[in-house]
């Protein structure tokens, strides 16, 4: 039977291919095969730290498939692992920055999970709580300044970022240049500790959008495919000379905050199992079965690639060296340029 009749006829695909959602399931596994990995070389003493991201996949994913790479810049935090995946960092370069290696883009001088790619225009992460969000509106106003109309800014950020004060100024400022930049909000619920309750007295972060004269939209965060739709919208708005969105992806974090963060100190197990009833992993996968886009058999032989991917990866990193201490101040800056000295 081939494909196209297999197809559910009430699947809406939102002009996808076959090849671009079962990329975007791709994104989704492996995204979740290194994070889980993380743990696992943190457990074995390997590597010092790593961000969770479970329970994240689907925002990120979908957000991905709405980058184009090659004219938008993504300015993250440090929970998105699946956005880099996304817009095509490799597994390797990832393993290589939990590794800490010298052939890591910072030569293993960033934190785990903090990646950089001026080939993707992947922009430096920092851990620094709403710090990226005016470098992200930086660069929009140079898109703008310059001229440079098709291109969009895609920024990210948690609920407990919208309590800081570079979250207001950076939607603002965006807001009166009618700058073109996305303000993509990932809202797990949680601040590590701190829920969103105790965060904001409001129930949605999009209905602040109004009181900054900017369109705001909160989608469910465990559809990947309505977190592209919403997030490609805002894109297109943002390359068209629309201005800025906030879109608000209601998710939830699985795991603990990081591997030096332990939840059951401040929610319950109850919590967390009845929200992954809801796994966006899974869902995809029984989606794309269901309407035919893979088989089983097809399904089956993604996931084995991903893990043979992955571990492949992992060798292959473990084995590299670290830099040399003579390296120290390579790769800082551009050219010959020693300002210490
Ligand atoms: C300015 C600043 N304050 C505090 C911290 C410590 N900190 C790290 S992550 C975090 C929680 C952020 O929560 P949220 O923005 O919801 O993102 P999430 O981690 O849930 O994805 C805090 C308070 C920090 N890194 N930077
Ligand atoms: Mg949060």
């Amino acid at each position: 039977m081939s494909k196209a009749t297999r197809a559910k006829p009430d699947f809406e695909r939102h002009g996808l291919s076959n090849e671009q959602l079962v990329q975007m399931l791709w994104t989704m596994l492996m995204q979740r095969t290194l994070e889980n990995r993380g743990f696992q070389l943190n457990r074995q003493g390997k590597i010092p730290f790593a961000s969770a991201s479970e329970g994240h996949e689907a925002v990120q994913a979908g957000a991905a498939m709405a980058f184009e790479r090659g004219k938008d810049i993504l300015v993250p935090y440090y929970r998105d692992l699946g956005l880099a995946l996304g817009i095509g960092l490799t597994p390797y370069e990832v393993l290589l920055s939990l590794f800490a290696r010298a052939d890591d883009h910072s030569a293993g001088r960033q934190f785990p999970h903090h990646y950089a790619s001026r080939r993707l225009g992947l922009h430096t992460i920092s851990s620094v709580i709403a710090a990226q969000m005016p470098h992200a509106v930086g660069a929009a106003f140079a898109f703008k300044a310059r001229g440079e109309a098709g291109r969009a800014v895609l920024t990210t950020f948690g609920d407990g970022a919208t309590s800081e004060g570079e979250w207001h100024e950076s939607l603002n400022f965006a807001a009166v240049h009618k700058l073109p930049v996305v303000f993509l909000c990932e809202n797990n619920e949680w601040a590590i500790s701190t829920p969103q309750r105790l965060q904001m007295a409001v129930a949605d972060v999009a209905a602040r959008a109004e009181g900054y004269g900017m369109p705001g939209e909160s989608v469910d965060g465990f559809d990947v495919l309505a977190c592209y739709v919403a997030v490609k919208r805002a894109m297109d708005r943002a390359r068209g000379g629309g201005g800025p969105t906030l879109v608000e992806a209601k998710c939830y974090r699985f795991l603990s905050h990081t591997t030096d963060d332990d939840d059951r100190t401040y929610r319950s197990r109850e919590e967390v199992d009845e929200r992954r009833k809801d796994d966006p992993v899974p869902k995809f996968e029984r989606l794309l079965v269901e309407n035919g886009v893979l088989s089983e058999d097809e399904l089956v032989g993604v996931q084995r690639r991903v893990l043979a991917a992955a571990n492949d990866a992992t060798d292959r990193a473990e084995t590299m060296p670290y830099a040399e201490p003579s390296e120290l101040y390579t790769r800082l800056y551009e050219g010959p340029w020693e300002p210490w000295r």
